[in-house]
């Protein structure tokens, strides 16, 4: 008797939470029809070693990226690309501008040549006057069009001298990032109200390319936890130095760009999978997003790197410690959060095979073959744009974020015509926009990538990220709006997606 209780009771449970699950999905895959808060500040992406070109115009001096590009015949980047003429934006700006004009965008998301403002990266060498007349002329003509620029001073390119000096390894970049900062917000801070300052140290600090440096990863991995040691001191010096002389007058904001994919569970029911969840978003995102907001390293991360060190039998933890000074320093430094995002993978326990964070996280990921994936090979999943908003607003207490990258790459094709890339902002806005209204995060921009078709870092040209189109036969390199900058500039204007009158 007692049995058949167990069953019913069994069954009713299990429709509960199928039942339960199919709602949930269901609002989830539904589409909303609804529009972001007023004021919300729609705009693109670009970085300046992609779209420049100009390497050795002006004064600028030589960067990690124009090394990179030029050391081993070439063959460091698809097909010998390069970045010594790009989009040519150093000269052709204005064509920019109107694009993002046409588009209606809001604002412009862009980043600052350290090696065109300050050639050798130290201020005690000397200023580059061209450099920042350069960027001076580029904000005017964003001011004039009405499109706010969103400025980033760091976006991976790297003065030669510094490289030299061991990059972001050595801790005395820390004073020469500080220094460059000071010279940004005094030249550009009457008109720059939004500064990033690093995007995606996640990326840049374990890689080969950021030191000029083959064979530079060591696993168990030792120091990319330097690198971002130093960076997030660098973030919180020129953060506290802006808020100190600069902000009272020139009233701006100042935040950072950290990526983050979304690690799904890969059984929603498994807690030991959603705990890996967890796990992974610290490691990922609360690697930099926790010391700059509490002052430490996520306590989970800490746990588990002090214990490994330990195990490895070293003496000191392989995640470095910030001291009572720099804990102050660092403890508070974000006006907003900045996230890059473009996919989502699942998440389980480690096997013990992964490497690099995962690794160290005691995770690893799988893809779906069931999801879409973009022509470069990277998951379709718009949900793990919303959820990863969500993760980030409830564990920090809901901050405002930017959106600062999000895209889709294709394989190079000659049409404007890209339903891929339409699909994937209509669908990814969408849940951004869900994350708003349905779960309160406190979303208040957002920035595809690219502007412009551009130069894909190690893939070279092969790679296309952009809304509109670059002809890189042409030597003029037209650009031409695809479908998905008209898609934009229809949510740009419509803020959003209203619903549709029937
Ligand atoms: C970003 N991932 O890099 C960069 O900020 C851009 O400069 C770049 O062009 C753009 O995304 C497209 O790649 C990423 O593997 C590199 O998840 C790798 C990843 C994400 C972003």
């Amino acid at each position: 008797m007692a049995y058949k209780w167990l069953v019913i009771l069994a069954t009713i449970l299990l429709l509960h939470v199928t039942y339960g699950a199919r709602i949930d999905n269901q609002q989830e895959d539904e589409f909303l029809y609804d529009t972001f808060p007023e004021g919300f500040m729609w705009g693109t992406a670009t970085s300046a070693y992609q779209i420049e070109g100009a390497w050795r115009e002006d004064g600028k001096g030589m960067t990690n990226w124009d090394f990179w590009a030029h050391e081993n015949n070439g063959a460091n980047m698809a097909n010998g690309h390069n970045g010594d003429v790009a989009c040519d934006s150093y000269h052709k700006y204005m064509e920019d501008i109107d694009l993002l004009k046409n588009m209606g965008a809001k604002s412009y998301r862009f980043s600052l040549s350290w090696a065109r403002i300050i050639p050798t990266g130290r201020i005690a060498d000397g200023i580059n006057q061209a450099g920042i007349d350069h960027y001076n002329r580029v904000i005017d003509g964003l001011v004039e069009a009405g499109v706010q620029p969103f400025v980033t001073l760091y976006h991976w390119d790297l003065p030669m001298p510094l490289v030299q000096n061991g990059a972001w390894l050595n801790e005395t970049i820390v004073d020469h990032f500080t220094d460059y900062a000071r010279v940004v917000f005094r030249e550009y801070g009457d008109r720059v109200k939004f500064w990033l300052s690093f995007n995606e140290p996640h990326v840049f600090c374990p890689s080969e390319w950021q030191y000029a440096q083959h064979d530079f990863f060591q696993d168990p991995p030792v120091k990319p936890y330097i690198c971002a040691h130093n960076i997030i001191k660098s973030h919180a010096k020129a953060y506290r130095l802006y808020d100190s002389e600069f902000k009272p007058s020139q009233e701006g904001k100042m935040g950072i760009t950290l990526n983050c994919d979304w690690p799904e569970p890969k059984d929603l029911n498994n807690a030991t999978h959603v705990e890996a969840s967890d796990r992974s978003m610290h490691f990922h995102y609360g690697w930099w997003a926790n010391p700059l907001s509490r002052g430490e390293y996520p306590p989970i991360m800490r746990e588990i790197l002090d214990e490994k060190s330990a195990a490895e039998g070293r003496n000191t933890s392989r995640l470095p410690t910030f001291d009572a000074e720099w804990t102050e320093i660092i403890n508070g430094t974000l006006d907003f959060f900045g996230l890059n995002h473009y996919f989502s993978y699942y998440v389980l326990p480690s096997n013990g095979t992964s490497t690099w964070l995962d690794g160290d996280a005691n995770i690893q990921q799988e893809y779906d073959p069931a999801w879409n994936y973009t022509a470069v090979g990277w998951p379709v999943t718009p949900f793990g744009l919303r959820k990863v908003i969500t993760w980030i607003s409830k564990e920090y207490g809901f901050p405002p974020i930017y959106v600062t990258e999000n895209g889709y790459g294709s394989y190079e094709r000659d049409g404007l015509d890209d339903p891929e890339r339409v699909d994937y902002y209509t669908n990814y806005i969408n849940q951004m926009l869900k994350s708003i209204k349905m779960d309160g995060s406190d979303v208040k921009g957002y920035a595809a990538w690219s502007l412009i078709d551009n130069l894909e870092w190690v893939s070279g040209y092969t790679v296309r990220f952009g809304v509109n189109y670059v002809n890189f036969t042409d030597p003029n390199l037209p650009r031409t709006p695809k479908q998905s900058a008209i898609l934009l500039k229809k949510i740009f204007s419509d803020n959003g997606f209203p619903q549709p009158s029937p």
